[in-house]
């Protein structure tokens, strides 16, 4: 897949103030403002209308709200697939979030719309190996990735705070060998998550 360089970044896909925190686990890069404050609303709204329906993982259903678009992965049965196109509206935030990501926007194949009403989250898990890189957008009330990786003795555990409009990118040593959850929420968040295949991803599902 085509890598775009971050060398010289153009100015006009970032107008916003930028923040980088240091990592907390090697792979992780975290950028503020990826989304300017007036377009966080219309952002919620496109997302409360693109055709949610509660989570589905082998016959069981969660309590985040879920629209995958590009392909989706069907946890149900277990089947990577294509899904709608994604839609013209997410067009200028995968541009950015391409960007941020050192990827060609065509390079995020995948997006994938979140809402976490209270009382929902994201149990422990790592993204399907079919994917190489995430990048997500975080809209509304604040939230905490946490993170662990399996040791001899148990867990080494990190966590990174996700502010409402900043976005994350999971590649290298935290997307491979570590997982990511988010506890449930008592305050509503919705996120915006592209991803790129991984070079065996459509080979092996
Ligand atoms: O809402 C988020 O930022 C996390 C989403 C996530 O971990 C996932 O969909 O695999």
């Amino acid at each position: 897949m085509a890598a775009m360089s971050l060398a010289s970044p153009d100015p006009t896909l970032f107008p916003f103030d930028f923040l980088a925190p240091p990592p907390a686990v090697p792979g992780l890069v975290q950028r503020d403002a990826l989304i300017a404050p007036e377009e966080e609303n219309a952002l919620i709204a496109a997302i409360d209308a693109a055709g949610l329906a509660p989570f589905r993982f082998q016959g069981w259903l969660g309590k985040r709200l879920t629209a995958s678009f590009g392909w989706s992965y069907d946890f149900d049965r277990g089947r990577f697939e294509a899904a709608e196109p994604i839609p013209d509206w997410l067009e200028p935030i995968r541009l950015r979030a391409a960007a941020f990501a050192g990827l060609a926007p065509d390079a995020l194949v995948q997006a994938l719309l979140i809402r976490y009403d209270p009382g929902a989250g994201i149990g422990w898990h790592r993204d399907r190996p079919v994917f190489d890189r995430v990048v997500g957008i975080s809209l509304g009330h604040p939230a905490t990735l946490r993170l662990r990786r399996r040791t001899a003795a148990g867990f080494d555990r990190a966590a990174a705070l996700l502010v409402p409009r900043a976005a994350y990118l999971l590649s290298g040593e935290v997307r491979r060998d570590w997982e990511h959850s988010i506890a449930p929420l008592a305050e509503p968040r919705w996120s915006i998550t592209f991803r790129s295949l991984a070079d065996h991803g459509l080979a092996r599902r």
